[in-house]
C-alpha cells in the first residue's frame, strides 16, 4: 500500500444500482455481437480506473480487489506506465522484434534476468499471454531434453490453448467439449494442506506426486514438471513447506526441467519478486505475464541460458511477442514496483488483510481456511465443521459484494474460494472498507 497518484477519487460511491442504466445499454449491444462464450464476472462497463478504484460509465466508483486477475499490481493507468507507453506509441508501435529489433525488448530481458530467482546466467524470450509463455517453456524443455512427457499437478491452471488446456486440471469452464487435448501430459497430486491427510508434510506430498509420475511414465521420459508455486485459479493453494524443494530435487536428479508458472504469482504480488523466492526453489524456467506490464499484454519465459539457447534460431517467436508498447509498459511497471516498494506494500496488505480475515473467520463458521501470500489471499468456504465445499454460498457472497461495489473474484476447483488480488497501491482505508463489505455480506449470507 502506498500513495497512489491516480486522479480518480479513492473511495467507493454508488450512484445507481449495479449495473446502472448505461451499463445495461452496453450489455444489450454486447449480447448482439459478442460471443456468449466470453463472460464477465461483473457486467458494469468501465470508463476509467486508477489506484484501487474502478469508475463505471454510470459514474459509480467501485473498490477493485481483483486487479483484472492479478494484472494491475501497480494500479490501473499507473503514471510511469502511462508515460512510457505514451512516448512509445508516439515513437513507433511495431516493427516485429524478429525483423528489426529495439532496445525495450532487451531492457525487459535484462530486468527479467536480474529479478527472477537464482544468480545463474539467464536468458528470456517474450510473448503475449501467459498461456503462450507456458507453451513456449514446454517447447524449450522438450527441445533441450529430447523428451516428450510433461507432468502437471491437480488443481493446475496454465491457460486455454490446446497444450495449456491439457495442462490445466479443471474441466468446467476451461476444457469441457474442447478436446482432444495435447498428448503426453501426466497429472499427479499436489500439496493442498487444507484437504490433504492431517499432518502430511511437504516432503510426503512430494513423494506422493513423484510416485504417481514414475508409475505413469518413468522419470527418464519426462521433459518437464510445470507447477504454480502458489496455485491460482485452482484455489490459492499454498503448498506445505518442503513440497517444492523436494520436487525440484527430483527434477534435478532426473534431468527434468523444473518450470515454475509465475504468471499469477510473479512481480511483487506475493510480497517477493516471485513466489519461488518464498519456497527456496530456483526454477530452471519461469513463466511470467499479468503483473509484468501494468495491464499491457506481455509474457516471458526466462531461464537457464543453456536451456534457452538450446533451441535453433527462429524456433521461438511470434509477430507481436515483446511488442515495443507492451515492453514500455513493463519497464514502467517494474520502475513503479521499485520506486514505490510494492514488495513491501504486498507484505503490508498481507498483514492487514490476514488479520481482518481471521477475525471474520472467527465469526463465520463457513470459513474453513484463510490462506495466501502477500496480496494473493483467499478464504475457502465450506459446510461448517467439514471440508465439504460450499460453491453456492461462494457465488452468493461474490454477487452481494459486487452489488455493493466491491469487485471480488472467486476461484477453486470446487468453486468455493473467495480470492483477494488488490492492486498493490490500494490505500489501507479502501482495502479495509472492501473487507468490511465482505464481512457484512458473509454474516448476512450465513445468518
Ligand atoms: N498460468 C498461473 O493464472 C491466467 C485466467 C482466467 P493468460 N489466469 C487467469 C481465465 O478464465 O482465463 C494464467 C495463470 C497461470 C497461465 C495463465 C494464462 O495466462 O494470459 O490468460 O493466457
Amino acid at each position: 500500500m502506498s500513495d497512489t497518484t491516480s486522479t480518480l477519487p479513492q473511495r467507493r460511491e454508488l450512484r445507481t444500482a449495479l449495473p446502472g442504466p448505461k451499463s445495461q445499454e452496453l450489455a444489450a449491444r454486447r449480447s448482439a455481437v459478442v460471443s456468449a462464450g466470453v463472460s464477465s464476472t461483473l457486467p458494469v462497463y468501465v470508463r476509467r480506473a486508477g489506484g484501487g478504484v474502478i469508475e463505471d460509465v454510470d459514474g459509480n466508483l467501485l473498490i477493485d480487489l481483483g486487479s483484472g486477475i492479478a494484472v494491475t499490481s501497480v494500479g490501473n493507468a499507473a503514471p510511469r506506465v502511462v508515460e512510457r507507453v505514451t512516448q512509445q506509441v508516439a515513437d513507433f508501435t511495431h516493427t516485429c522484434f524478429m525483423i528489426s529489433p529495439y532496445e525495450e525488448y532487451v531492457a525487459v530481458c535484462e530486468a527479467l534476468a536480474e529479478l527472477t530467482p537464482g544468480d545463474h546466467a539467464k536468458k528470456s524470450a517474450l510473448f503475449n499471454s501467459g498461456a503462450e509463455a507456458v507453451e513456449n517453456a514446454v517447447k524449450v524443455a522438450r527441445y533441450a531434453t529430447g523428451r516428450n512427457a510433461v507432468v502437471a499437478v491437480d488443481h493446475a491452471y496454465h491457460g486455454r490453448t490446446n497444450l495449456t488446456m491439457a495442462l490445466t486440471a479443471k474441466a468446467m469452464p476451461y476444457k469441457k467439449g474442447f478436446g482432444p487435448f495435447a498428448s503426453d501430459i501426466y497429472r499427479v497430486p499436489t500439496s493442498y494442506p487444507f484437504r490433504d491427510p492431517e499432518g502430511m508434510t511437504g516432503e510426503q506430498a512430494a513423494a506422493r506426486a513423484i510416485l504417481a509420475a514414475e508409475k505413469q511414465v518413468g522419470a527418464d521420459q519426462i521433459a518437464a514438471l510445470v507447477i504454480e508455486p502458489v496455485q491460482g485459479e485452482g484455489g490459492f493453494i499454498v503448498p506445505a513447506p518442503g513440497f517444492l524443494p523436494a520436487l525440484q530435487k527430483w527434477c534435478n536428479d532426473n534431468g527434468i526441467v523444473f518450470i515454475c508458472d509465475e504468471v499469477q504469482t510473479g512481480f511483487a504480488r506475493t510480497g517477493a519478486w516471485f513466489a519461488s523466492d518464498h519456497e527456496g526453489v530456483v526454477p530452471d524456467l519461469v513463466t511470467t505475464a499479468k503483473g509484468i506490464a501494468g495491464g499491457l499484454p506481455l509474457a516471458a519465459v526466462t531461464g537457464r541460458a543453456e536451456l534457452m539457447d538450446s533451441v535453433h534460431g527462429g524456433g521461438l517467436g511470434g509477430t507481436y511477442g515483446g511488442n515495443p508498447v507492451a515492453c514500455a509498459g513493463a519497464l514502467g511497471a517494474i520502475e513503479t514496483m521499485r520506486a514505490e516498494d510494492l514488495i513491501g506494500a504486498a507484505k503490508r496488505i498481507e498483514a492487514v488483510a490476514t488479520e481482518r480475515l481471521r477475525t471474520i473467520a472467527d465469526k463465520v463458521p463457513a470459513i474453513g481456511d484463510v490462506r495466501g501470500r502477500g496480496a494473493m489471499l483467499a478464504v475457502e468456504l465450506v459446510k461448517p465443521g467439514t471440508t465439504e465445499p460450499d460453491a453456492e454460498l461462494t457465488a452468493r457472497v461474490a454477487k452481494a459484494c459486487h452489488e455493493q461495489g466491491v469487485v471480488i473474484l472467486t476461484c477453486g476447483t470446487f468453486g468455493n474460494i473467495i480470492r483477494l488480488l488488490p492492486p498493490l497501491v490500494i490505500s489501507e482505508e479502501l482495502l479495509l472498507e472492501g473487507l468490511q463489505v465482505l464481512e457484512d455480506v458473509l454474516l448476512a449470507a450465513t445468518a
